[in-house]
Parts: C-alpha cells; structure tokens; sequence
C-alpha cells in the first residue's frame, strides 16, 4: 500500500482552496492508502507569529480537518514528532542554496524586504522534504502551488541516496486536484486564496456562516462581460474563471457543461447559484468544526494519539538516515 503524506499550516481557519487543492483529497485517499496528515506548526513560525494564536489555530485546525472528514488516528502536529526537525537539519546540509534560490514561494512571501525574514521562511522547502521522507511516503496530495516543493523534495532525496551511496528514500508524486487545483483569490484573480491575505472578503473559509458564503460570493470581484458560452471566451478574465472552476470542482461538472448552462447571462445568476453550491456542501463542515471546538481536551487528545503513531514509523526511519550519514549512537 502506498504511503500518503501531506501538511496543512495552523496559521489561519482553513479555506475553500485549501479544502478544494488538499483536505478534499485527503479524504478520499485515506480509504486504500497508508495516510499521514499533519498540521505543519513549525512551518507557522517561519512568518512573525503570536504564540497564543497558533495554539488556538491549532486547534481549530484540528477542529477543521476533523470535520473534513479526516480520520482521528492519521492527525498530528509536527512539532511533536522530532523527526521532522532532525531529518530536516540533514536536508539543510544536503540542499544547495543555488536550488532554494529558485522557489517562488520564497520570492512571494518575502516580497522586496528579503533582508528581514526569517532564516527558516528560505529553508522551508528542506523542512517540507524531510517532513515526506520522515515516512519514506510516495504521494502527497497538494495543491499546484506546492508542485516546485516536490520537484526539490525529490532532488534532495536523491542527492541524499547519491552522496551515501544508499538507496534510501523513495521518488515522491505529487498528486494535484484536476480541477480547482490552484484557487484563486475572490478580491483578485491574479492571487491564490490564502489564509494570511489581510482582506477576508478574499476567501471562503471552513467555518463562514452560509450569510457570510453568500456575502462574500456576492461581492466577489468580477467584470463587466456576460459569461461566455465558451471556454476560449475566458481568456484574460482570471475572476470569471475562477468562479466557474470552483463550481467546477464542487459540482464535479466540467467547464463546458457549466458554460453551456451559464453562458450569455451576467454573473447575478451564476453567483447565486454558487452560493447555494458552496452553502450545501460547507455548511455541515461548519457546524461539526464548531461542536468539535467546544471539546478542547478531545482535540488535544486526537493530536497526541496521532503523534504517537507518526513517531512509531517515522523515528526507525530517520535513525536509519542519520546513521547512514555517520551520526554515533
Ligand atoms: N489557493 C489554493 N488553491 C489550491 N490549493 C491550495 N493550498 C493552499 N492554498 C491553495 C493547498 O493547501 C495545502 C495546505 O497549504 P498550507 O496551509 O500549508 O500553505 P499555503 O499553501 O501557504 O496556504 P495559504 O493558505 O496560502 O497559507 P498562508 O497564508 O499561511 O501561507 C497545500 O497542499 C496547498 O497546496
């Protein structure tokens, strides 16, 4: 059975490109794989952070991806399994800084002040290959934003293999959403959703309220054109295509049958319609992550019970990479 892998960061609730790009997935692959997920805390400190808020976003987390439909046993938090941190100073010395120079996600998250990030924001991307290979897993389920991570995850891996003459850690495959892969901003098309975007009219979140999905639906940036009837018509309209590629992914239906039903009117039908979409399917998401939140202890249980089990796979295999790499025991 192929082992799974993949991380969320608790830096913010969850949303709908998060939902639509992993959570959804993860839940389906848990059924015939060998799963892990994780709330990748030590990656939400590679920004300016506020301890108490990380807890609790942890827990909301938690709360999220439970109602998701993620199973109990397969959840943890990284900062309670040190293999992560111990196979992720490895990679640190087995990355190149001419390869981390590369990822775009740096570039964006650093914007011009690069000078004043953290060390940790440009290493990111070592952590994210030894937080895979920790569990020697195959696939990851991510959304397109992370398909650069990968490609360096498995150049670390196999430089790894090469340098110590072993052939230790195994190629991973991301594996991308068909549609919604990459969801976009709803105040601009030319940006991903994102947690950290300072305007919350930008995203659907796990835990808006159906007044607050159809608000934000309704004052979602568009333009002034109908909907074409074709695909071609989309070309430089990034809000509209946004739109239908959600309603896409939600409804399992493809942009040419959504086109030929939408197509010629203006976007007040369509947004309506959407907004009903994304009530039905996230509004039970919503009011299990609010029951489950009001259980604190329940939650911090659920993580360290998951930990425990993360540790029993991953702990055996980085003593094995460390000794490989000469550490003494
Ligand atoms: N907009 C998106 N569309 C599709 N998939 C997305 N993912 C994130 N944003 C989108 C996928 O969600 C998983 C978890 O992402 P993450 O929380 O680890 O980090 P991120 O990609 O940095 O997400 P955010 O929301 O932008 O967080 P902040 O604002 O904290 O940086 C990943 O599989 C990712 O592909």
């Amino acid at each position: 059975m192929q082992r799974v892998f993949s991380g969320i960061q608790p830096t913010g609730i969850p949303h709908l490109g998060n939902y639509l790009g992993a959570l959804r997935n993860w839940a389906t692959l848990q059924k015939d794989h060998d799963c892990l997920f994780c709330l990748v805390d030590m990656h939400s400190i590679t920004m300016p952070w506020e301890p108490e808020k990380l807890r609790q976003q942890t827990l909301a987390s938690t709360a999220c991806l439970l109602a998701s439909g993620i199973e109990p046993t397969r959840l943890y938090n990284q900062s309670a399994v040190s293999a992560h941190a111990r196979l992720g100073w490895i990679f640190n010395c087995i990355s190149r800084l001419g390869w981390l120079n590369r990822m775009t996600q740096f570039k964006d998250k650093a914007g011009k002040n690069r000078e004043n990030h953290s060390a940790g924001l440009y290493v990111y991307p070592n952590l994210m290959a030894a937080d895979i290979l920790a569990f020697q897993a195959t696939r990851v389920p991510v959304g397109d934003d992370q398909r650069q991570h990968i490609e360096l995850a498995n150049d670390i891996g196999q430089k790894f293999n090469h340098d110590m003459g072993v052939d230790f850690f195994p190629t991973i495959e991301p594996l991308i959403p068909p549609q919604a892969a990459r969801v976009m901003s709803l105040r601009d098309g030319s940006k991903k959703m994102s947690k950290s975007d300072p305007s919350e009219q930008s995203r659907i979140t796990l835990t808006d309220t159906p007044d607050e999905i159809a608000q934000k639906i309704r004052r979602a940036k568009t333009d002034p054109e109908p909907l074409p009837g074709e695909a071609a018509g989309l070309e430089n309209r990034p809000e509209a295509r946004n739109l239908l590629s959600i309603y896409g992914a939600m409804s399992d239906r493809s942009l040419e049958d959504l086109l030929s039903e939408f197509g010629g009117q203006g976007f007040g039908t369509f947004k309506t319609a959407l907004a009903d979409l994304l009530v039905e399917k996230l509004a039970p998401v919503a009011s299990e992550t609010r029951r489950l939140l009001a259980d604190e202890s329940h939650l911090l249980e659920v993580l360290r019970q998951g930990a425990a089990r993360a540790r029993s796979v991953a702990d055996p295999i980085v003593d094995e990479a460390e000794r490989l790499v000469g550490f003494l025991r």
